[in-house]
């Protein structure tokens, strides 16, 4: 077989020296023609060149800054992004990417886990207490509750008592988040334009000189505490203003989180048709920023 004179093709090495001409003219050949498919011809082979031209990657971040990139990831990263799984010979090799600290596009696959959501929580407090009744009669006792968690309370189970057992009121149903929940005694004319959550009796209802409730879940577990056991700490019995409380988050047993209500702002109307001096299910007229 004839050949070059200063190849013997009779001869294994010499067919390894022309296989190998062979291929490094192919290769400057495609460089000159078309860099960016030699770009990765040379990256499957594990050879670095670069740059690769602007907007021929995918890398999160400043697109525009290439030149602090590393033309390694940038090839391995524009291979990830067109070739993601029917070309296995394309696969980014780890090896080329170790250590660098530029934001990487994942594709198909999520490294970072997805951030948990908290539960929602279950906020309740004891919110309005209509100690005086009505105007109408002294005996439309009507105590408010208020949702200030971010999810809704579940209320079966739940029981509103005070210390001496007298209310001591199962409570049933639902209150949304942001919600009111009113309980009318024995009837749902206390309020007469306001339907109630719950009518309830009240045993022989809230004395005047004060009580100390507990609104517990239903695992007993006290949810809100109002100590007024040495006496209510606002309303009035003579023209029937309730006693709002201020801020739901903050103690009821403080004093000072609880006020009369303030004869502006009032909601509903008794079952003689006098306005009430209170917001049964509605916002405290003397209520804090954190309240509905
Ligand atoms: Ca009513
Ligand atoms: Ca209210």
């Amino acid at each position: 077989m004839a050949g070059p004179r200063f190849l013997n093709m009779t001869r294994p090495s010499h067919w390894l020296i022309l296989g190998g001409t062979l291929l490094g003219v192919f290769l400057i050949t495609s460089i000159l023609s078309h860099p960016g498919l030699a770009q990765r011809y040379l990256a499957y082979l594990g050879i670095s060149v670069g740059p690769v031209a602007k907007g021929d990657m995918s890398v999160i971040g400043d697109n525009n800054n290439t030149a602090q990139l590393s033309p390694k990831v940038l090839v391995t990263e524009k291979v990830t992004d067109k070739y993601p799984s029917t070309s296995p010979k394309l696969s980014p090799k780890p090896s080329a990417v170790s250590g660098s600290s530029i934001p990487m596009v994942s594709v198909g696959v999520s490294s970072t886990p997805l951030p948990s959501r908290s539960p929602a929580s279950t906020e309740v407090a004891i919110n309005e207490i209509a100690w005086m009744g009505t105007q109408d009669s002294a005996g439309d006792e009507w105590i408010e509750l208020y949702n200030y968690g971010t999810g809704p309370a579940t209320l079966e189970g739940w029981h509103l008592t005070a210390a001496d057992g007298s209310p001591g009121i199962a409570l049933h149903g639902t209150i949304p988040a942001g919600g009111y929940y009113l309980i009318e005694r024995t009837d749902d004319h206390t309020i007469a334009d306001i339907p109630a959550a719950l009518t309830a009796s009240f045993g022989h209802g809230l004395a005047n000189d004060g009580e100390k409730l507990v609104l517990s879940d239903n695992t007993g577990t006290a949810r809100d505490i109002v100590d007024a056991s040495a006496g209510w700490f606002a309303g009035d019995n003579t023209d029937k203003t309730s006693m709002e409380r201020i801020d739901p988050a903050t103690s009821g047993s403080q004093p000072g989180n609880w006020a009369g209500n303030n004869l502006t702002l009032r909601v509903g109307h008794d079952n003689g048709g006098n306005l009430i001096n209170g917001t049964p299910g509605a916002r405290n007229s003397v209520s804090g920023p954190d309240q509905g």
